[in-house]
């Protein structure tokens, strides 16, 4: 096993790599920003390194600083977590490159991903069913723009090959405004990416967002620990997941996961990865490939038992995955409500001194979180503040379950969106399960 690791992270995923170390025998090094000296994860780990002011341009994405903690604490690997570095594929490189071990793909492989056009090629030639589109970036004539278009058929969705995670998109319903929604898609593209490429899809009007996780070893061993429901989303931000997707068929499921691993052997994927799916009318389309642990893990480690950390750790010291296909069984339903700092109407972040905590407990009832009484949300990073994970044999006792631990928790001193995640375990179309990914930012309109 690894002897020692950098934690490349902050909050609650840089708990949550601690703890699979301290299981697996690991030394810690955690490093953090200046304001983040009081993490809870900085006082539990073996060491700790300030590596800089707390804006994270100055820290957690300064790459020679964060391979500099490496170096001085004779660590052996970097675990990137996700956001900041975790896609990366010029830091995974450089880590590399300087003797280090990345905890998860190959850069050749987050390059491959980061850019949307190739890894549908990549995907599509593995046998992945793809959104009908362009098959490739689209060129300047707009004649043959207006062709593919009217080949797809509209609305179709303009897509910078930079972009994923909802930036650089544009929908078009008819021909009139495409040669226009091209050049700006194109140039806003060229800005926020330096990279002007821009492909199209077949834009579809109502999808649920369905992910499938994996995990490959340096073996050949591929598994894939089944599907989460993402699609309870705002902005293209994630409010609740979970595990299994309601109401698609055992035979569907399995056959998605079964073609992801089949597409992962043929690439040489390595460590853990998400194949991000849109799903509308009993098919699923593949838009985007995550090649880095996810916000959402634990709905999936919850109905499968698996610690997905701790195989990302085997795999990246060259161990073999610790089990195969047919050890994954899905059992019961599991629910993961996103606790964020923020005010629960206007979304607008509130951070801030928690002055009480009070987790929620009991069977099946799980909290990944850095929080503690006392503890300072800071205002430079994300305002995710921690994940609620509630589990049962059946959706409805996962839903009663999350009902109960929401009603338990108490977080005074700050504004969090609790009170939204209430309204919504108790939402009928919620609870009839399917809703797609436009239903929150419809619901929240209404009012
Ligand atoms: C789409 C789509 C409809 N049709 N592609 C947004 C994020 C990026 N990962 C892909 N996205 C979408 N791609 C086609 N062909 C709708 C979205 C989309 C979306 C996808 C997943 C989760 C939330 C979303 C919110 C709005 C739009």
């Amino acid at each position: 096993m690894l002897e020692k690791i950098v934690i490349a992270n902050r909050g609650e995923i840089a708990l949550r790599i601690l703890r699979a170390c301290r299981e697996s025998g690991i030394k810690t090094v955690a490093i953090y920003s200046e304001v983040d000296r009081d993490q809870k994860h900085v006082f539990l780990a073996d060491e700790s390194v300030c590596i800089g002011p707390s804006a994270s341009s100055e820290s957690y994405l300064n790459i020679p600083a964060v391979i500099s903690a490496a170096e001085v604490t004779d660590a052996v690997a970097i675990h990137p977590g996700y956001g900041f570095l975790s896609e990366n594929a010029d830091f995974a490189e450089r880590v590399e490159q300087s003797g280090f071990i990345f905890i998860g793909p190959k850069a050749e492989t987050i390059r491959l991903m980061g850019d949307k056009v190739s890894a549908i090629f990549a995907m599509k030639k593995a046998g992945i069913p793809c959104v009908p589109g362009s098959e490739g970036p689209l060129g300047d004539n707009p004649d043959e723009n207006f062709r593919i278009a009217r080949d797809i058929g509209y609305p179709v969705i303009i897509k910078a090959a930079g972009g994923g995670g909802g930036r650089g998109m544009r929908v078009v319903h008819s021909e009139a405004s495409l040669r226009n929604a091209i050049s700006i898609t194109r140039s806003e593209a060229k800005t926020a990416f330096d990279n002007d490429a821009v492909y199209m899809e077949k834009y579809l009007s109502h999808p649920r967002h369905i992910e499938v996780q994996v995990l490959a070893d340096q073996h050949g061993n591929v598994i894939s620990l089944g599907e989460r429901d993402c699609s309870m989303q705002r902005r293209h931000q994630k409010v609740i997941e979970e595990a299994p997707a309601t109401g698609i068929h055992r035979k569907i499921r399995r056959t998605i996961s079964e073609r992801c691993v089949s597409a992962c052997r043929q690439i040489g994927y390595r460590s853990a990865g998400t194949f991000e799916f849109l799903y509308q009318d009993e098919q699923f389309y593949f838009i985007e490939m995550n090649t880095r642990i996810q916000v959402e893990h634990p709905v999936t480690e919850m109905v499968t038992g698996i610690d997905i950390i701790r195989e990302q750790l085997r795999i990246a010291s060259g161990e073999k995955l610790s089990y195969r296909q047919d050890d994954v069984q899905i059992r019961g339903h599991a629910i993961e409500c996103r606790i964020n700092a923020e005010d629960p109407e206007t979304f607008m972040p509130s951070p801030g001194t928690i002055e009480h905590y009070h987790p929620p407990g009991g069977l099946g009832v799980r909290v990944d979180t850095h929080i503690y009484g006392g503890y300072k949300v800071p205002p430079h990073y994300d305002s995710m503040i921690g994940k609620l994970i509630v589990h049962g044999d059946t959706r409805e006792l996962a839903l009663s379950r999350m009902s109960m631990a929401l009603s338990e928790i108490v977080i005074e001193g700050i504004k969090t969106n609790i009170p939204l995640h209430q309204k919504l375990v108790h939402d009928s179309a919620y609870i009839s399960g399917g809703t797609d990914i436009h239903y929150l930012e419809n619901k929240l309109g209404l009012k």
